[in-house]
């Protein structure tokens, strides 16, 4: 590691490797709960979290809103001669940063990483080119490749959608795009590729035909998972779920939705949610909602880890901040076996108006340190007892007797409705769900850290 940085130039040059200090250290820049060898359960903090930085959000943004400039310098562009330069070094300040912060992955979209060309083999050269030196860069400092993408969203020709565009002509250029951008990550090494929905959805019906773009989208999907495949690819595929923004209605609306999907074109085999807190926002559910869905049918793969602004409608992409989400979180990813293929990205960025260059480190030391966090009181949850027990019993009266026949199919609706009527309306039914007592004992762990 150290001979990493020997003769380089640094893109951070005040900011030293991030530490763990513990809660009671009062250094901005150290972790107060994310302890990376620590071990909670059967595995460490590390591998329980799988941590990656977002390329897009932390390099490539640079503060510009719909009303306003940039106000993000970054050193790594101003320094270079032309835009193959600026993404070399963007690259080279990217694993300054991962490193020093201790993240084990990255994720990444194909354009973030180099400047589209004036051709399809022209951009397939320049990223190639950035693809070699993160190979390298790789190696030097043992940080993975989480997931690669690509953007289908950014150029005007995707204005009306890339695989359920109108025209085929931008479905074909779309299908380029991803078959250079698979090949990228295979080529990295990635854990997983994901879809998400992009201009995937449409801004009125007047103009749509709903069913075909649907239709499109899922031939697209398949064929790209068969192209993958045929290379050797063996991660996961990451469809990620979003209800709106930039369409109106994306088809992608939320994990359901996407369950739906998936089953329906018989997608369900390889792909897996990548879930984001604050699309589960914006679809109106709790994030922990949208991680126990995916669980429950056995889909779930990885997380975009940030949050919403409650009294906004739109994706503000903060950073994690709040315990009590980050454990109601990581106890439904912790049910569901733990990440595999998935970890916790950082889909995030900081504000406009964080404009010190320690702002990014702190940013992501408080996203860290809210999952680790996070994860400790689910461990804690689960260790205690006392909440998976209380719903055990809840259901207890389905493990025995008529119960347990009902749930393997056993009973007919007759059957079930003489139970019924032998039994009476007496008190049946009247019991209390103790959400009150459940709440109490969550506080207890939070507030014990
Ligand atoms: C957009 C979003 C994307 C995806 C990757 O809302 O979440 O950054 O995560 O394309
Ligand atoms: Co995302």
């Amino acid at each position: 590691m150290a001979d990493y940085y020997a003769g380089k130039k640094e893109y951070f040059p005040k900011i030293p490797k991030i530490q763990y200090e513990g809660p009671k250290s009062d250094n901005p820049l150290a972790f107060k709960y994310y302890d990376p060898e620590k071990k909670v359960g059967k595995k460490k903090m590390k591998d329980h979290l799988r941590f990656a930085v977002a390329y897009w959000h932390s390099f490539c943004a640079d503060g510009t809103d719909p009303f306003g400039a940039a106000t993000h310098p970054h050193p790594w562009i101003a320094d270079a001669k032309d835009s193959m330069e600026a993404a070399e070094h963007k690259m080279d300040a990217a694993f300054e940063f991962i490193t020093k912060l201790g993240a084990d992955f990255y994720c990444f979209h194909d354009r973030d990483m180099a400047p589209e060309g004036d051709s399809p083999a022209e951009s397939e050269k320049k990223l190639f080119t950035l693809v070699a030196r993160a190979k390298k860069l790789q190696k030097a400092t043992g940080v993975k490749l989480l997931w690669g993408t690509a953007n289908l969203f950014t150029h005007p020709r995707f204005m009306n959608g890339a695989a359920t565009n109108p025209e085929f002509g931008v479905l074909a250029l779309a299908a380029s795009q991803v078959k250079t951008a698979i090949d990228a990550t295979i080529e990295l090494g990635g854990a997983g590729y994901t879809f998400w929905g992009g201009r995937e959805g449409y801004m009125s019906l007047l103009n749509t035909d709903l069913k075909r773009e649907k239709d499109h989208l899922a031939k697209f999907l398949a064929a790209a998972r068969d192209y993958a495949r045929k290379q050797g690819f063996k991660g996961a595929f990451y469809i990620e779920p979003k209800p709106m923004e930039p369409t109106k209605h994306q088809y992608d609306y939320d994990t359901e939705t996407v369950i739906g999907f998936l089953r329906h074109y018989g997608l369900d085999k390889d792909f897996r949610l990548n879930i984001e807190a604050n699309h589960a926002e914006l679809a109106g559910h709790d994030f922990c909602h949208e991680l126990e869905t995916a669980a429950a049918a056995g889909l779930f793969g990885s997380v975009d880890a940030n949050r919403g602004e409650p009294r906004n409608g739109w994706d503000t992409d903060q950073f994690p901040s709040n315990y009590y989400e980050t454990a109601l979180a990581m106890y439904a990813i912790l049910r569901a076996g733990g990440f595999t293929t998935g970890g916790l990205n950082f889909d995030a960025k900081i504000r406009r108006n964080s404009v010190d260059p320690a702002d990014l480190f702190l940013a992501h030391i408080g996203g860290m340190d809210t999952f680790a966090a996070g994860l400790e009181i689910a461990q804690r949850i689960i260790t205690d007892g006392k909440i998976p027990g209380f719903v055990k019993k809840r259901y207890s009266s389905y493990n025995t007797g008529a119960g347990a026949k009902f749930a393997v199919g056993e009973l007919s609706f007759e059957d079930l409705a003489n139970i019924g009527n032998a039994s009476g309306y007496g008190k049946t039914g009247i019991t209390s769900g103790k959400q009150e007592y459940l709440e109490n004992i969550l506080n207890q762990y939070l507030l014990g850290l």
